[in-house]
Protein backbone atom coordinates (compact mmCIF):
# COMPACT_ATOMS: atom_id res chain seq x y z
CA UNK A 1 0.00 0.00 0.00
CA UNK A 2 1.16 3.32 -0.73
CA UNK A 3 1.14 5.95 2.12
CA UNK A 4 0.64 9.80 1.98
CA UNK A 5 2.77 11.38 5.13
CA UNK A 6 4.35 14.50 6.03
CA UNK A 7 7.85 14.61 5.37
CA UNK A 8 10.92 17.57 5.13
CA UNK A 9 12.45 17.57 1.75
CA UNK A 10 15.70 19.15 1.18
CA UNK A 11 15.18 20.54 -2.66
CA UNK A 12 18.62 22.39 -2.80
CA UNK A 13 21.48 23.56 -0.84
CA UNK A 14 20.55 26.63 0.96
CA UNK A 15 16.94 26.12 0.39
CA UNK A 16 15.15 25.83 3.49
CA UNK A 17 13.43 22.27 4.45
CA UNK A 18 9.91 22.09 2.99
CA UNK A 19 7.49 20.10 4.75
CA UNK A 20 4.97 18.42 2.77
CA UNK A 21 3.06 15.79 1.47
CA UNK A 22 4.93 12.80 -0.02
CA UNK A 23 4.36 9.06 -0.88
CA UNK A 24 5.81 6.40 0.53
CA UNK A 25 5.64 3.02 -0.85
CA UNK A 26 5.20 -0.14 1.20
CA UNK A 27 8.56 -1.97 2.44
CA UNK A 28 10.16 -4.69 0.35
CA UNK A 29 11.57 -7.76 1.08
CA UNK A 30 14.26 -6.98 4.11
CA UNK A 31 13.05 -3.80 4.65
CA UNK A 32 10.61 -2.27 7.37
CA UNK A 33 8.05 0.36 7.95
CA UNK A 34 8.64 2.40 11.01
CA UNK A 35 6.23 5.15 12.55
CA UNK A 36 8.81 7.91 13.30
CA UNK A 37 8.12 8.84 16.80
CA UNK A 38 11.18 11.30 16.99
CA UNK A 39 13.74 12.71 14.97
CA UNK A 40 16.82 14.28 16.13
CA UNK A 41 18.39 17.86 15.07
CA UNK A 42 21.24 16.69 14.17
CA UNK A 43 24.19 19.53 12.66
CA UNK A 44 24.94 16.65 9.87
CA UNK A 45 21.79 17.19 7.93
CA UNK A 46 22.30 20.91 8.31
CA UNK A 47 26.04 20.12 6.37
CA UNK A 48 23.52 18.73 3.47
CA UNK A 49 21.68 22.00 3.83
CA UNK A 50 24.32 24.41 3.36
CA UNK A 51 26.28 22.06 0.88
CA UNK A 52 29.34 21.53 2.89
CA UNK A 53 28.19 17.68 2.17
CA UNK A 54 26.55 16.44 -1.04
CA UNK A 55 24.38 14.35 -1.44
CA UNK A 56 21.25 13.35 -3.92
CA UNK A 57 18.59 15.45 -4.09
CA UNK A 58 15.66 15.86 -3.37
CA UNK A 59 15.90 13.90 -0.22
CA UNK A 60 14.03 13.22 2.86
CA UNK A 61 16.50 14.58 5.65
CA UNK A 62 16.68 13.27 9.35
CA UNK A 63 19.00 10.63 10.46
CA UNK A 64 18.93 10.79 14.18
CA UNK A 65 15.68 9.09 14.75
CA UNK A 66 13.66 5.87 17.11
CA UNK A 67 9.80 4.59 16.04
CA UNK A 68 7.62 1.93 16.01
CA UNK A 69 7.76 -0.72 13.47
CA UNK A 70 4.41 -0.97 11.47
CA UNK A 71 5.24 -3.61 8.77
CA UNK A 72 7.69 -5.72 7.62
CA UNK A 73 8.78 -6.75 4.19
CA UNK A 74 8.84 -10.13 2.92
CA UNK A 75 12.24 -12.57 4.68
CA UNK A 76 12.14 -9.73 7.66
CA UNK A 77 12.64 -12.05 10.89
CA UNK A 78 14.68 -9.36 13.01
CA UNK A 79 11.83 -7.14 13.93
CA UNK A 80 8.21 -7.59 13.99
CA UNK A 81 4.49 -5.17 13.94
CA UNK A 82 4.98 -3.06 17.04
CA UNK A 83 8.79 -3.64 18.24
CA UNK A 84 10.30 -0.22 18.95
CA UNK A 85 13.42 0.73 17.58
CA UNK A 86 16.25 3.08 16.71
CA UNK A 87 17.45 4.04 13.27
CA UNK A 88 21.36 3.02 12.52
CA UNK A 89 22.35 5.87 9.82
CA UNK A 90 24.72 3.82 9.02
CA UNK A 91 23.81 0.07 7.74
CA UNK A 92 26.08 -2.66 7.12
CA UNK A 93 25.78 -5.64 5.51
CA UNK A 94 27.11 -7.88 8.79
CA UNK A 95 29.35 -10.27 6.28
CA UNK A 96 31.88 -8.44 4.67
CA UNK A 97 36.00 -7.70 6.13
CA UNK A 98 34.84 -4.58 7.77
CA UNK A 99 31.44 -6.09 9.55
CA UNK A 100 33.74 -9.67 10.46
CA UNK A 101 36.14 -7.13 12.64
CA UNK A 102 34.00 -5.78 14.45
CA UNK A 103 33.68 -2.57 12.19
CA UNK A 104 30.62 -2.36 11.01
CA UNK A 105 30.48 1.39 10.34
CA UNK A 106 33.05 1.33 7.74
CA UNK A 107 30.83 -1.66 5.68
CA UNK A 108 30.79 -0.28 2.23
CA UNK A 109 26.69 -1.25 1.89
CA UNK A 110 26.70 2.22 4.28
CA UNK A 111 28.53 3.97 2.04
CA UNK A 112 26.52 2.76 -1.04
CA UNK A 113 23.62 4.16 0.70
CA UNK A 114 24.63 7.40 1.50
CA UNK A 115 26.12 8.01 -2.04
CA UNK A 116 22.92 7.09 -4.20
CA UNK A 117 20.28 8.00 -1.43
CA UNK A 118 18.65 4.62 -2.51
CA UNK A 119 17.18 1.58 -0.69
CA UNK A 120 20.13 -1.30 -1.07
CA UNK A 121 18.31 -2.64 -4.28
CA UNK A 122 18.79 0.67 -5.68
CA UNK A 123 15.04 2.15 -5.76
CA UNK A 124 13.71 4.59 -3.77
CA UNK A 125 10.09 4.02 -1.74
CA UNK A 126 9.62 8.14 -1.55
CA UNK A 127 8.32 10.23 -4.59
CA UNK A 128 5.98 13.36 -5.18
CA UNK A 129 4.06 12.28 -8.23
CA UNK A 130 6.43 11.75 -11.11
CA UNK A 131 9.63 12.73 -9.15
CA UNK A 132 11.81 10.44 -7.22
CA UNK A 133 12.63 11.41 -3.94
CA UNK A 134 16.04 9.74 -2.04
CA UNK A 135 16.04 8.68 0.89
CA UNK A 136 19.04 10.23 3.11
CA UNK A 137 21.60 7.75 5.06
CA UNK A 138 19.31 5.16 4.36
CA UNK A 139 16.85 7.09 6.96
CA UNK A 140 15.18 9.67 6.26
CA UNK A 141 13.17 10.10 9.22
CA UNK A 142 12.10 14.14 9.27
CA UNK A 143 8.77 12.45 8.10
CA UNK A 144 5.80 10.78 9.88
CA UNK A 145 7.08 7.49 9.02
CA UNK A 146 9.89 6.05 6.69
CA UNK A 147 10.38 2.81 4.92
CA UNK A 148 14.42 1.48 5.36
CA UNK A 149 16.21 -1.70 5.49
CA UNK A 150 16.10 -4.23 8.33
CA UNK A 151 19.81 -3.64 8.74
CA UNK A 152 18.98 -0.20 9.54
CA UNK A 153 16.89 -1.07 12.57
CA UNK A 154 17.37 -2.10 15.75
CA UNK A 155 14.76 -2.74 18.28
CA UNK A 156 15.02 -1.32 21.93
CA UNK A 157 13.38 -1.66 25.12
CA UNK A 158 9.88 -0.46 25.60
CA UNK A 159 10.77 1.44 28.37
CA UNK A 160 13.25 3.82 27.01
CA UNK A 161 11.50 6.99 25.40
CA UNK A 162 11.75 7.13 22.32
CA UNK A 163 13.14 10.67 22.29
CA UNK A 164 16.01 9.32 23.87
CA UNK A 165 16.17 6.36 21.95
CA UNK A 166 16.55 8.82 19.16
CA UNK A 167 19.30 10.80 20.21
CA UNK A 168 21.14 7.61 21.21
CA UNK A 169 20.77 7.04 17.21
CA UNK A 170 23.20 9.50 16.21
CA UNK A 171 24.95 12.23 18.99
CA UNK A 172 25.15 9.38 21.37
CA UNK A 173 26.66 6.81 20.04
CA UNK A 174 29.22 9.47 18.24
CA UNK A 175 29.66 11.39 21.26
CA UNK A 176 30.06 9.00 24.01
CA UNK A 177 31.34 6.09 21.48
CA UNK A 178 34.36 8.41 20.43
CA UNK A 179 35.52 7.84 23.84
CA UNK A 180 34.92 4.18 24.72
CA UNK A 181 35.57 2.65 21.40
CA UNK A 182 37.34 4.85 19.32
CA UNK A 183 39.62 6.00 22.01
CA UNK A 184 39.54 3.66 24.56
CA UNK A 185 39.88 5.91 27.38
CA UNK A 186 41.74 4.60 30.40
CA UNK A 187 40.40 5.39 34.24
CA UNK A 188 42.42 8.56 35.47
CA UNK A 189 43.54 10.07 32.08
CA UNK A 190 43.17 13.60 31.18
CA UNK A 191 40.67 14.01 28.05
CA UNK A 192 40.19 17.33 26.24
CA UNK A 193 36.89 17.72 24.29
CA UNK A 194 36.76 20.87 21.74
CA UNK A 195 33.50 22.07 21.08
CA UNK A 196 30.62 21.17 23.64
CA UNK A 197 27.67 21.45 21.80
CA UNK A 198 24.99 17.94 21.89
CA UNK A 199 28.07 15.20 20.26
CA UNK A 200 30.48 17.00 22.59
CA UNK A 201 28.58 16.73 25.63
CA UNK A 202 28.18 13.42 24.73
CA UNK A 203 31.81 12.66 24.69
CA UNK A 204 32.11 14.49 27.64
CA UNK A 205 29.65 11.89 29.51
CA UNK A 206 31.72 9.08 27.54
CA UNK A 207 34.55 10.75 29.57
CA UNK A 208 32.84 10.16 32.90
CA UNK A 209 31.94 6.90 32.39
CA UNK A 210 35.49 5.85 31.27
CA UNK A 211 36.79 7.38 34.15
CA UNK A 212 38.73 10.20 33.10
CA UNK A 213 40.06 12.17 35.91
CA UNK A 214 39.93 15.30 34.27
CA UNK A 215 37.93 16.28 31.74
CA UNK A 216 38.85 19.85 29.89
CA UNK A 217 35.68 21.17 27.62
CA UNK A 218 36.49 24.25 25.37
CA UNK A 219 33.80 26.17 23.60
CA UNK A 220 33.44 29.53 22.23
CA UNK A 221 29.95 30.05 23.95
CA UNK A 222 30.19 30.49 27.77
CA UNK A 223 26.28 28.92 28.02
CA UNK A 224 27.73 26.06 26.14
CA UNK A 225 30.43 25.47 28.89
CA UNK A 226 28.06 25.48 31.50
CA UNK A 227 26.35 23.13 30.17
CA UNK A 228 29.47 21.03 29.60
CA UNK A 229 30.12 21.64 33.56
CA UNK A 230 26.99 20.23 34.63
CA UNK A 231 27.39 16.95 32.59
CA UNK A 232 30.66 16.44 33.98
CA UNK A 233 33.57 18.63 33.19
CA UNK A 234 36.20 19.32 35.59
CA UNK A 235 37.86 22.37 33.62
CA UNK A 236 36.43 24.74 30.86
CA UNK A 237 38.58 26.97 28.53
CA UNK A 238 36.50 29.87 26.88
CA UNK A 239 38.12 29.93 23.61
CA UNK A 240 37.04 33.21 22.78
CA UNK A 241 39.63 34.85 25.42
CA UNK A 242 41.85 31.86 25.80
CA UNK A 243 44.68 29.76 23.36
CA UNK A 244 42.98 26.58 23.97
CA UNK A 245 46.49 24.26 23.18
CA UNK A 246 48.08 26.70 25.81
CA UNK A 247 45.45 26.58 28.25
CA UNK A 248 44.96 22.97 27.72
CA UNK A 249 48.65 22.43 28.40
CA UNK A 250 48.52 24.54 31.67
CA UNK A 251 45.72 22.47 32.98
CA UNK A 252 47.24 19.43 32.39
CA UNK A 253 50.51 19.94 33.07
CA UNK A 254 51.84 18.05 30.17
CA UNK A 255 49.29 17.88 27.61
CA UNK A 256 46.12 16.06 27.73
CA UNK A 257 46.27 12.21 27.19
CA UNK A 258 43.18 12.34 24.86
CA UNK A 259 42.01 15.27 22.86
CA UNK A 260 38.76 15.18 20.88
CA UNK A 261 37.81 17.42 18.15
CA UNK A 262 33.96 17.99 18.06
CA UNK A 263 33.37 20.82 15.63
CA UNK A 264 34.79 19.37 12.25
CA UNK A 265 37.15 22.67 11.80
CA UNK A 266 40.93 22.28 10.89
CA UNK A 267 42.32 24.82 13.44
CA UNK A 268 40.46 23.07 15.70
CA UNK A 269 41.63 19.64 14.71
CA UNK A 270 45.67 20.66 14.75
CA UNK A 271 44.68 22.21 18.25
CA UNK A 272 43.69 18.73 19.52
CA UNK A 273 47.10 17.27 18.41
CA UNK A 274 48.93 20.04 19.93
CA UNK A 275 47.60 19.83 23.51
CA UNK A 276 48.39 16.01 23.44
CA UNK A 277 51.34 15.15 25.93
CA UNK A 278 53.42 12.79 24.11
CA UNK A 279 51.61 9.15 23.16
CA UNK A 280 48.79 10.75 23.07
CA UNK A 281 45.70 10.47 20.73
CA UNK A 282 43.52 13.31 18.84
CA UNK A 283 40.50 11.79 17.48
CA UNK A 284 38.55 13.89 14.73
CA UNK A 285 34.87 13.30 15.29
CA UNK A 286 33.45 16.48 13.87
CA UNK A 287 32.40 16.65 10.01
CA UNK A 288 34.27 19.09 8.22
CA UNK A 289 33.39 20.40 4.69
CA UNK A 290 34.48 18.12 1.87
CA UNK A 291 37.40 19.71 1.02
CA UNK A 292 38.90 20.65 4.25
CA UNK A 293 42.71 19.44 5.13
CA UNK A 294 44.35 20.04 8.78
CA UNK A 295 48.02 21.08 9.24
CA UNK A 296 49.59 18.31 11.86
CA UNK A 297 52.95 18.87 12.64
CA UNK A 298 55.29 15.94 11.60
CA UNK A 299 58.16 16.22 13.89
CA UNK A 300 55.86 15.92 16.75
CA UNK A 301 53.66 13.23 15.38
CA UNK A 302 56.93 11.21 15.08
CA UNK A 303 59.39 12.12 17.70
CA UNK A 304 55.99 12.44 20.19
CA UNK A 305 54.70 9.23 19.24
CA UNK A 306 51.24 10.71 19.07
CA UNK A 307 48.10 9.07 17.54
CA UNK A 308 45.52 11.25 15.05
CA UNK A 309 42.62 9.26 13.77
CA UNK A 310 39.14 9.76 12.81
CA UNK A 311 35.67 8.33 14.98
CA UNK A 312 32.59 7.62 12.77
CA UNK A 313 29.27 6.74 14.78
CA UNK A 314 31.22 5.89 17.35
CA UNK A 315 32.96 3.16 16.31
CA UNK A 316 29.79 1.41 16.87
CA UNK A 317 28.70 -2.31 16.76
CA UNK A 318 25.12 -1.26 16.90
CA UNK A 319 23.92 -5.07 19.17
CA UNK A 320 26.56 -4.16 21.65
CA UNK A 321 26.37 -0.67 22.30
CA UNK A 322 22.79 0.24 22.31
CA UNK A 323 21.75 -2.14 24.67
CA UNK A 324 24.64 -0.95 27.08
CA UNK A 325 23.98 2.52 26.67
CA UNK A 326 20.08 1.85 27.02
CA UNK A 327 21.26 0.51 30.29
CA UNK A 328 23.64 2.78 31.39
CA UNK A 329 20.57 5.71 30.76
CA UNK A 330 18.52 3.22 33.00
CA UNK A 331 20.92 3.64 36.21
CA UNK A 332 21.17 7.13 35.72
CA UNK A 333 24.48 6.83 34.29
CA UNK A 334 24.01 8.82 31.31
CA UNK A 335 21.69 11.74 31.89
CA UNK A 336 20.26 11.67 28.34
CA UNK A 337 17.13 13.55 30.17
CA UNK A 338 18.74 16.62 30.54
CA UNK A 339 20.55 16.48 27.05
CA UNK A 340 17.16 16.83 25.82
CA UNK A 341 16.01 20.44 25.63
CA UNK A 342 13.13 20.90 23.35
CA UNK A 343 11.12 19.42 21.00
CA UNK A 344 9.43 20.52 17.95
CA UNK A 345 6.59 19.50 15.59
CA UNK A 346 7.86 18.60 12.09
CA UNK A 347 6.31 21.87 10.87
CA UNK A 348 9.07 24.22 12.39
CA UNK A 349 12.21 22.21 11.89
CA UNK A 350 14.09 25.41 10.00
CA UNK A 351 13.50 26.93 13.21
CA UNK A 352 14.61 24.00 14.85
CA UNK A 353 18.11 24.44 13.18
CA UNK A 354 17.89 27.87 13.82
CA UNK A 355 17.76 27.09 17.94
CA UNK A 356 20.61 24.94 16.91
CA UNK A 357 22.97 26.83 15.51
CA UNK A 358 21.76 29.83 17.92
CA UNK A 359 23.11 27.18 20.76
CA UNK A 360 20.50 27.82 22.29
CA UNK A 361 19.34 23.96 22.93
CA UNK A 362 22.08 21.01 23.58
CA UNK A 363 19.78 18.52 21.53
CA UNK A 364 16.27 18.75 20.66
CA UNK A 365 14.04 16.66 18.75
CA UNK A 366 11.16 16.99 15.97
CA UNK A 367 8.34 14.84 16.66
CA UNK A 368 6.17 14.11 13.15
C1 LIG B 1 27.37 12.11 9.75
C2 LIG B 1 28.71 11.75 9.22
C3 LIG B 1 28.86 12.21 7.80
C4 LIG B 1 27.76 11.77 6.94
C5 LIG B 1 26.43 12.11 7.49
C6 LIG B 1 26.24 11.65 8.90
N1 LIG B 1 27.28 11.63 11.05
C7 LIG B 1 26.35 11.97 11.96
O1 LIG B 1 25.68 12.91 12.07
ZN1 LIG C 1 23.95 12.97 13.24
Amino acid sequence: MIACMRAAVLYEPGQPLRVEEVELDAPRGGEVRVRVAAAGVCHSDYHYMRGDLVGQLPAVLGHEGAGVVEEVGAGVTGVRPGDHVVLLWRTSCGRCDYCSSGRPALCPRGLALRATGRMPDGTSRLRRGDLEIRHFLGVSCFAEQTVCSERAVLRIPEDVPLAIAALAGCSVMTGVGAVVNTARVEPGSTVLVIGAGGVGLCAIMGAVLAGAGRIIAADLNPAKLELATSFGATDVIDASREDVVQAARELSGDGVHYAFEVIGLAETVTQAVRSLRAGGTAVAVGVAPTSATAQVGLQELVLQEKTLKGSIYGSTRPELDFPRLFDLYRRGRLPLDRLLTREWPLEQINEAYEAMLAGTVARSVVVP
